[in-house]
């Protein structure tokens, strides 16, 4: 059976494979599961037909039979486990691997998105160039301690698993931001995923959807 996800029928990032689905297509092409692709407008997001898939109104979701998920994690991690690939075969180091992930969208990519909050939902505010430093300190600080523990290593467990997976799609979005090159290991790590095979794939899927498309980022 072939999986359904859905997409912005217009990304905003205009086809740099920053958003959410990226990862999903990056999971799916790791494990050579081929999917198909349901575009939803902004406007469709929000309707009850998509509402029913993702209470939240957002991309992605995932359709496999009578199986709906949403959220990025989620979906990713259901891929892992169910094919072989991203997840190490022993207990204890797939259980890392799943760290990795959490670390990502739960400790990463927060201060990230507030970055993304401050430049283009609240630029215009008075107190926006005085919150900015604070904003872009808040993300060095979890780069660093990435940095760390990353040091010259390829992938943060041995060999590449869902939770670089993760990373990687989380960081990539600080491009344009300047502060990857802050830190080398981590631009290298970034350069690596990018640099995969099943991240080529994924990253051409998406852009015709997407590419000469009203954007930012
Ligand atoms: N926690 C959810 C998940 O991980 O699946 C978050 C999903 C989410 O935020 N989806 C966004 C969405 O649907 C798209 S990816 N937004 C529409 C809405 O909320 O109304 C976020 C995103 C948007 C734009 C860029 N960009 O332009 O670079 C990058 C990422």
């Amino acid at each position: 059976m072939v999986p359904i996800i859905t997409v912005f029928e217009r990304s905003p990032d205009g086809g740099k494979g920053l958003s959410r689905d990226m990862r999903v297509r990056w999971a799916l092409a790791e494990v050579g599961q081929p999917y198909d692709v349901r575009t939803v407008s902004f406007a469709a997001m929000k309707q009850s037909a998509h509402l029913k898939r993702q209470t939240f109104g957002q991309i992605p979701t995932y359709e496999e039979g009578d199986l709906v998920l949403f959220e990025s994690g989620s979906i990713v991690l259901h891929i892992a486990q169910n094919h072989s690939g991203l997840l190490p075969a022993d207990t204890n180091a797939a259980a890392r691997a799943i760290t990795w992930m959490f670390a990502a969208l739960n400790t990463v990519e927060p201060p990230i998105l507030e970055l993304q909050n401050a430049k283009f939902a609240e630029g215009d505010r008075p107190w926006a160039a005085e919150r900015m430093p604070l904003v872009r300190d808040r993300i060095r600080e979890r780069l660093a301690q990435l940095s760390d523990y990353l040091g010259d290593a390829d992938w943060l467990e041995g060999g590449f698993t869902a939770g670089d997976l993760m990373m990687v799609h989380v960081v990539l979005r600080l491009r344009p931001s300047g502060l990857l090159d802050e830190f080398p290991n981590i631009a290298s790590y970034v350069a690596r995923g990018e640099s995969r095979p099943a991240f080529r794939r994924a990253y051409e899927a998406q852009l015709p959807e997407n590419v000469s498309k009203p954007g930012r980022g």
